[in-house]
């Protein structure tokens, strides 16, 4: 059984995730209109990700004998003057997402909630693997600098990233 405060804390979570699905979205639509295909799949992906990473926090609410709510999602940036400067953004939204995981693993320990620090370890664990890859990214878009070609070479290799569920979650169960 969730604590009120740990209830209200997972359902503030659930909501930025939310925002940063709406925040990829918008960077996806951004390079959409600016002719990057690669770089919008490679934020459509990341959206989706986010995305379930919102239910995944809803559903263990639920499922814990919480009440999940929607709160109100802020509106996003809707526009970047390169596309260095939108994955810096990335870097940027990633390790602050960071560091609201780790606040809300210490509330679970607060809360001497064993069963919420448990299930939120699998978000420590992503958030590793976020901040690596949006390095990754970063450093290639970087690398790219304002050259046409090799700027279309990285949109290209971009573009090639797969959506993969994370395993046990289902999205139509
Ligand atoms: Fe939910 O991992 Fe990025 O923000």
């Amino acid at each position: 059984m969730l604590s009120e405060r740990m209830n209200e804390a997972l359902n503030v979570q659930a909501n930025r995730e939310l925002y940063s699905s709406y925040l990829y979205l918008s960077m996806s639509y951004y390079f959409r209109s600016t002719g990057f295909g690669g770089f919008a799949g490679w934020m459509r992906v990341q959206a989706g990700e986010e995305l379930v990473h919102t239910m995944k926090l809803l559903d263990y609410i639920a499922a814990s004998g919480g009440r999940a709510k929607m709160l109100a999602v802020e509106a996003p940036q809707q526009s970047w003057e390169s596309p260095q400067q939108a994955f810096q953004h990335v870097w940027d939204h990633e390790r602050a997402v960071t560091r609201m995981i780790h606040e809300l693993v210490a509330v679970a320990e607060s809360e001497s909630d064993a069963a919420t620090r448990g299930f939120l370890q699998w978000y420590v664990d992503e958030q590793v693997e976020e901040e690596e890859s949006s390095d990754d990214v970063l450093k290639r878009v970087l690398a790219a600098g304002s050259d046409p070609g090799a700027l279309k070479a990285a949109d290209e290799e971009l573009g090639k990233r797969g959506f993969r569920f994370p395993r046990g979650f289902q999205m139509f169960p």
